[in-house]
Parts: C-alpha cells; structure tokens; sequence
C-alpha cells in the first residue's frame, strides 16, 4: 500500500489572513520607549499582536531559550554578541548585524498567534523593522569605518534577498515613530541601565537620531525598497514620559487608532 506522504504543515498562515494583517512597525532610538510602547499596545486591544525585538538572543546566542525575555548576566550561559559589539565594533559589528537581521526576520515571520485568526481587524507591530536594522544601525557601523566595503556589500546583498523571500510576512502598511531627543533617550538608557549600554556616548545617540530625522521626518534618505517612499508614517512625542502618564498614554493610544482607520 502506497501513503502519499503527508505535505508538512505549514508554520504559517492561509495567503487571505495573511493579506488581512496590518503590520506596523515601532521605530526610534536606543531607549526611546519603544517596548514600554508596545507593551502598552498589546494591553489595548484584543486584535493587535505585537514582536518585541529579539534583544534576549543578542545578549545570549545559543540556539534554545526566549527571543525576548531578558536574563541577568548570571542566568546567561550563550555568548553576548551585543556586548562584542560595543567593546569592539570593528570585528564585531558584522556578526551582530547579521544575527540581529536573522533573529528578526526569524521573530516577525512565526505565524502571528492563535487570536489574531480570530480578529476582526488583525493587526501586528513590530519593534523595529528590517529597515532600521539597514539604514539606521548598519549604515551608521558603514560609515563610522566598523564594517569594510566587502562586509557592507554582501550585507546589502543578503538582506535584499531576506527581503524578496520573506515580502508578504514583513512587508508593513504603516510607521509610528516615537521621537524623542538623544539627550531624554540617553537619560532612560541609564534608568534602564542595561549593561551592555552603559558606555555608549551621547554622539552616538546623535548619529542615530540624525538618521531617523532623515528617513521618518524629513524624508531624504534614498532606499532600496520604494514602497518605503509613500510608506503613512504616524510621529509621536515621546519626550514626556507616558509611562505611568495615563492621560498621555490614552492619548497615544487614541492616536495610533485613528492611524490604523486610514490604513
Ligand atoms: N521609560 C520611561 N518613561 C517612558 C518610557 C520609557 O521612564 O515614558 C523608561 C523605561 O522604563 C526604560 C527606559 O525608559 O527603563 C527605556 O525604555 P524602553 O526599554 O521601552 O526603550 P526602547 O529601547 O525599547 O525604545
Ligand atoms: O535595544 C537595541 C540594542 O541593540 C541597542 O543597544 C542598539 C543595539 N543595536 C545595534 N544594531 C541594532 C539593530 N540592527 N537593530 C536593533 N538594535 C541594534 P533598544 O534599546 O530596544 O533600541
Ligand atoms: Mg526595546
């Protein structure tokens, strides 16, 4: 007797929930107040999902374990790429932007969970994007001499290819840019006080913002992607705290409610 092999079952899901997504990404600097963001959003409303950014992979490399729930440096038994890259960027930072982009990717494509099957209006938001890993972070490491040409060469390559094959699980109908100043975002990062971080000089904040400025404010940074270019991109003032602010924060909310219905 002849079994036709079962066809594996797929981790992702049927093609019309998948169109039937909206997917937001979450952008903004080192400590601007993006997972306190999200986890706000995830609070909200029963249709919205949100995909932290997979920091706890970064600072603990091993191939088991949470993407997302930090460890205390005692916990951790896998290497701490993040921290490679801070003490020394030039040899690391090629391995870390890789490893972030993968884990990402790997983060926003694990089919969306069981409650957005049954949402009426499913949305995701995404901390970051593979966007910002690009043109914020692995261009800032091009710049500043931290990747060589042939390293910024094949990271473009891939990453345009990730892009082509995972599109229709990444690809994002809307921004929200929470901006805040270097100097406020430099104040939570102490107040946070993640290990790794504690050195980062307030120029580097600058960098970074600057690239933000110009890709979400201003609008002059040339990309790849040119859906990116037309892209509704929804900026929120996140300078005052909206932490614990709950008149601030409902006003948040209330904003980003009233993006989602454009969309
Ligand atoms: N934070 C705060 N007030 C706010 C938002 C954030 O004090 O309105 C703090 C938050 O508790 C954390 C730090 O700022 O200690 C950085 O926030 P988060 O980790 O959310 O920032 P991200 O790096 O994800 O943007
Ligand atoms: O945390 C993200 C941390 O990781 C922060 O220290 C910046 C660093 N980093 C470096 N490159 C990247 C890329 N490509 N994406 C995201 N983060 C990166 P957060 O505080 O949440 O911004
Ligand atoms: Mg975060």
């Amino acid at each position: 007797m002849f079994l036709t092999p079962k066809r594996p079952r797929s981790d992702f899901m049927n093609d019309s929930m998948e169109k039937r997504i909206k997917r937001i990404s979450i952008e903004g600097n080192i400590a601007a107040g993006k997972s306190t963001f999200v986890r706000l959003l995830e609070q909200e409303c029963a249709d919205w999902e949100v995909v932290p950014e997979p920091i706890a992979r970064w600072c603990n490399v091993q191939t088991s374990g949470s993407d997302f729930e930090e460890l205390t440096s005692s916990q951790r038994s896998g290497g701490n790429v993040l921290k490679m890259m801070y003490d020394k960027p030039e040899r690391w930072a090629y391995t870390f932007q890789s490893y972030a982009c993968i884990s990402r990717v790997r983060a926003q494509i694990r089919s969306a969970n069981g409650k957005l099957r049954e949402a009426d209006d499913p949305v995701q938001f995404f901390e970051r994007s593979i966007y910002s890993d690009r043109y914020i972070f692995a261009a800032n490491l091009y710049e500043n001499e931290c990747l060589n040409d042939t390293e910024w060469s094949i990271y473009q390559d891939w990453h345009g290819w990730l892009h082509s094959q995972f599109s229709r699980h990444i690809q994002l109908d809307g921004i929200i840019y929470l901006r805040v100043p270097p100097e406020k975002c430099m104040e939570r990062l102490h107040l946070r006080g993640r290990e790794e971080e504690q050195e980062i000089p307030l120029e580097y904040l600058e960098k970074l913002h600057v690239k933000h400025e110009s890709w979400l404010q201003h609008k002059t940074m040339t990309m790849d992607f040119e859906y990116l270019a037309d892209l509704p991109v929804l900026t929120l003032d996140a300078t005052e705290d909206f932490k614990g602010n709950e008149s601030k924060s409902a006003d948040m909310m209330e904003k980003v409610k009233e993006f989602l219905s454009t969309l």
